[in-house]
């Protein structure tokens, strides 16, 4: 029984493991850049992923991001096939000046987040946005929801990340970016269930001997 309840233990784990490791992919290596002022041809960053995952969910996050006037800022994210809005010029529904709150520190832009355009208003002029969570949103706030652009794809590809600056003299940065999937294998198959019953059944009935 000691031998039984070994070896079960062993292809639990194992499986957990195998089902932890193909969860969640984090590549925080794309590269930083500054923002091209008054451009709406912007810049583009890219990170490959050569995992190949079906994508359950994914956020993207802005590493060390300033700016002075966060409605200049359009941000963007593709896997080539199809694009996402993460902010299109904040506080900016008809065409004017965009909000003018700023942008200073690391932003996650991830389905379920605070509202981005709520936390502009609240900043008030020449203040910080709070670095933090924030759900993606289009043009006037459209609402945007990354697993619905990207979920059932593949996490394999070149991702780009674009900014892009719409008025002159506020300008801005970013340190880096990443991009975090989750797949939809968090969740044990029904055989490694099974397996984790028989554990515990094992374990009953060490205790009992
Ligand atoms: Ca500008």
């Amino acid at each position: 029984m000691k031998r039984y309840f070994t070896v079960t233990s062993a292809i639990a784990v194992g499986l957990m493991m195998a089902s932890a490791s193909i969860a969640d992919i984090t590549d925080n290596s794309g590269a930083g850049f500054s923002i091209p002022d008054d451009d709406p041809a912007g810049i583009t960053s890219a990170i490959v992923i050569s995992a190949d995952e079906t994508i359950n969910d994914v956020s993207v996050t802005l590493f060390g991001a300033t700016h002075s006037w966060v409605g200049d800022v359009t941000a963007t994210v593709s896997n080539g096939t199809t694009t996402a809005d993460l902010m299109v010029r904040v506080g900016d529904p008809g065409g004017t000046s965009g909000d003018s709150s700023t942008l200073d520190g690391n932003y996650t832009f991830a389905d379920g987040g605070d509202d981005f355009w709520t936390a502009a208003d609240n900043a008030g002029f020449g203040s910080p946005i709070p670095p933090g969570t924030y759900a993606p949103s289009g043009a006037a706030d459209a609402p945007v929801s990354l697993a619905g652009s990207f979920g059932g794809a593949s996490t394999q590809g070149t991702w780009t990340l674009f900014m892009s600056d719409a008025a002159s003299g506020d300008t801005g940065a970013i340190n880096g970016w990443g991009l975090s999937f989750s797949s939809g294998a968090a969740v044990p198959e029904p055989g490694s269930l099974a397996v984790l019953g028989a554990m515990g059944l094992a374990c009953v009935i060490r205790r009992r001997r």
